[in-house]
């Protein structure tokens, strides 16, 4: 005989619990890189009057993907083993302008202490076999827990606008072919993955002339105005 509703919720409810906890771990862990990534964007913005970071994307898989994943992977479903091994269930991708900006917000984010880098791909200096290029971090973030901390996976995806571009396309690309795309869309795929590479770098080029033309300028009440976010402060004549 079948239980009835109320047995059965009684049984799934700490199994719903844990599930909640897990999940949350993860929605945790992107709201402490989101902050980070934050303070970067105000201070490099304020120090180097250029924000390099363009767009900031984050994601908690949903337990449907995390399933296709657990089986398509051939591992038991089991949160120890999924946290070991599914290191995407939280994902943050950034977009920059230029290859540049990539490595300096990687840099600067993995110089931070509580962060550890689990794994660093560069896809960018090694592109995938089909074109795809941008670099990948896994890294662990401390979450602060009721009952202790928890150091959680979070995939990091830098890519320029171009990467991206062709990336989405390429994605939806994969998935209307049932992850079968046909030879000839494969091979203009390479080509278009190619010519962003060749812009990236054109783009580069272009800005580093434009940095080495760049003159500083600017008024003496300039000198005496500090700006915070959107806070201005005045500094005393004699500073
Ligand atoms: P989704 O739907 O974006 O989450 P893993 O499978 O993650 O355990 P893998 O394959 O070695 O290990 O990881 P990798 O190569 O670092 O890729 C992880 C993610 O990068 C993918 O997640 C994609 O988001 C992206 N990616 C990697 N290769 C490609 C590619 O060829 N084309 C595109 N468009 N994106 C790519 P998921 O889980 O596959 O997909």
């Amino acid at each position: 005989m079948t239980q009835d509703i109320p047995t059965q919720l009684k049984e799934i409810k700490p199994l719903k619990t844990e599930l909640s906890k897990f999940m949350m771990c993860y929605k945790f862990a992107l709201k402490e890189i989101e902050t980070k990534i934050n303070q970067l964007e105000q201070e490099l913005e304020y120090v180097n009057e250029y924000n390099p970071v363009k767009q900031v994307v984050t994601r908690v898989k949903s337990p449907q993907s995390i399933l296709r994943k657990v089986n398509s992977k051939g591992i038991p479903f089991s949160l120890d083993v999924i946290r070991e091994e599914i290191h995407d269930i939280a994902g943050v991708r950034i977009t920059c302008l230029f290859t540049d900006d990539i490595y300096e917000i990687s840099r600067k984010l993995l110089m931070q202490k509580d962060i550890k880098v689990v794994d660093y791909k560069n896809y960018i200096k090694y592109p995938k076999q089909n074109g795809y290029r941008s670099l990948h971090l896994i890294i662990q973030v401390p979450v602060l827990m009721s009952d202790g901390i928890e150091y959680v996976n979070v995939e990091v995806q830098i890519r320029t606008v171009a990467m991206d571009y062709w990336a989405s396309l390429e994605h939806k690309l994969y998935n209307k072919y049932n992850k079968e795309i046909p030879f000839h869309i494969a091979l203009e795929l390479r080509e278009a993955a190619h010519s962003a590479a060749v812009l990236d770098e054109k783009m580069e080029r272009l800005r580093l002339e434009m940095e080495e033309s760049d003159e500083i300028s600017g008024t003496e009440a300039d000198l005496l105005e500090l700006w915070i976010s959107n806070d201005k402060f005045q500094l005393p004549s004699s500073f």
